[in-house]
């Protein structure tokens, strides 16, 4: 793949960062006397041990030498052990083709970000241009949508059901172009779809197998990126795990997105991308320049972690969190039977912790939710704040599962069925006056 088209003039334009190096040459054996870096000597950091207590009473102990490790600088895509083991989870999960690949071919490579919404946003600023056409599913997660928005592309909607992108319609936006454009100059070639194939943010849809190969036979066809972004990998409700993008990646044109903040925790602000060898260069370059490396003892102390559980068990913990939102999931459906029947819509998300409602006879649910539902103690996302236009009316309520008790989840859909009537009754009232 000829990589050069998707580059950003921003992206196309950083160099490598040689005080970089300075801090990568610390930790190098045989050692060497290191006068180049701008490092502090850790004997005056003032934390020196930490033990950190599991859930099954284990303690995971960080001592002196590792601490000092834990609170340096360390390597901008990731602490090297960190790499190899989530290398390992890849290789397992997904057994990208690419990883047999050479560098230039696209071979598999892999960064830690800070979150996964660190990468993307890395990903973004490296393929977008003022002007750039990219293909986003309807609706959306809202920091994709603004971050594109900033960028100055132009967002073309693709229209989804419960089972993510509907490939007729991508193919019907597509057939603008032709095969062969991509090398033509000023073709506006959508450069990327970016997609949430497991539980969506916000429309818990998911995607099925037969869609995705479909849309990477597009992507092929037409020439451009998948950027795949899948927080809810974990969370698929129906075993087994449905096969990602990644899996087929063939061309080296799939750029995965993964986080540990709902399988481990957001706080730990660790996620990882996993893509072509010199897409992933780019992105570390911007990392030299912007975070330098991802919080060393997060990193540190997931490392340790997953040495205790080896994959197994991180395996094992990833199906325990999923059986628990799966409950939630049906103690939210059980809420919404209950309250909603009759005034809304909703499908059952396979995967995730969203579920994302259609109120009849509402034809915008913004102000009541940002004002009516809120008085009354409810929070929930009005859909407009996943559509590309934020101002656009919108039937939709984004409703999560994730945190809230099942007590609550039926006090709020009962307040929420509350207004609901209220509002369609008075909007008849007025239409009979
Ligand atoms: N709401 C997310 N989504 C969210 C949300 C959030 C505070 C986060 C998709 O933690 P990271 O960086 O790995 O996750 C970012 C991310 C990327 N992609 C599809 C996501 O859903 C996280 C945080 C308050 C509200 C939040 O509502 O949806």
């Amino acid at each position: 793949m000829d990589y050069s088209r998707f580059l950003s003039v921003v992206s196309a334009a950083r160099q490598p960062n040689i005080l970089r190096y300075a801090s990568n040459v610390i930790h190098r054996k045989p050692p060497v006397i290191v006068i180049s870096g701008g490092i502090p000597d850790p004997s005056y950091f003032p934390f020196k041990t930490a033990t950190f207590t599991t859930e099954d009473g284990t303690t995971i102990e960080i001592g002196e030498a590792l601490m000092k490790r834990a609170l340096q600088y360390s390597d901008t895509e990731g602490i090297p052990e960190l790499l190899a083991w989530l290398k390992d989870l890849q290789m397992n999960l997904h057994n990208p083709p690419t990883a047999m690949y050479c560098p230039d071919q696209g071979q598999m490579a892999m960064c830690i970000t800070t979150g996964s919404q660190d990468g993307l946003s890395k990903v973004f600023d490296m393929l977008v241009n003022h002007g750039d056409n990219v293909l986003l599913e309807d609706p959306s997660y809202p920091m994709a949508v603004l971050s594109l928005k900033a960028l100055g592309s132009n967002i073309i909607k693709v229209p989804t059901d419960q089972h993510g992108v509907i490939p007729k319609a991508l193919q019907e936006i597509l057939s603008r172009w032709r095969p062969g454009d991509a090398k033509k100059l000023n073709n506006n070639l959508p450069k990327f779809l970016y997609v949430i194939p497991n539980g969506s943010n916000p429309s818990g849809s998911t995607m099925t197998t037969d869609r995705k190969k479909e849309i990477y036979q597009l992507a092929r066809y037409y020439d451009f990126l998948i950027i795949e972004d899948d927080p809810y990998y974990f969370f698929q409700f129906e075993k087994p795990n449905a096969p990602t993008f990644l899996s087929m990646d063939v061309d080296g044109r799939v750029i995965r997105a993964d986080s540990f903040s709902k399988i481990l925790s957001p706080g730990l602000r660790l996620g990882f991308l996993t893509g072509p060898r010199p897409l992933i260069d780019r992105i570390i370059l911007h990392s030299q320049c912007s975070t330098m490396n991802v919080c060393t003892l997060a990193q540190i102390a997931t490392l340790e972690l997953f040495h205790k559980w080896g994959q197994k068990g991180f395996l094992e913990h990833a199906d325990r969190t999923m059986e628990f939102y799966r409950s939630r999931r049906d103690a939210m459906l059980a809420a919404a039977d209950k309250w909603l029947k009759g005034l809304a819509e909703w499908y059952i998300p396979k995967a995730g912790i969203f579920l994302w409602i259609k109120i009849k006879g509402i034809s915008d649910t913004h102000k009541m939710l940002m004002e009516d539902t809120l008085k009354k103690g409810v929070s929930l996302i009005p859909g407009r704040a996943f559509d590309v236009d934020s101002s656009a009316p919108s039937p939709w309520v984004r409703c999560s599962y994730s945190f809230a008790s099942p007590n609550q989840m039926d006090k709020a859909f009962q307040i929420l069925a509350e207004l609901i009537k209220e509002i369609v009754e008075k909007d008849q009232g007025k239409l009979t006056l």
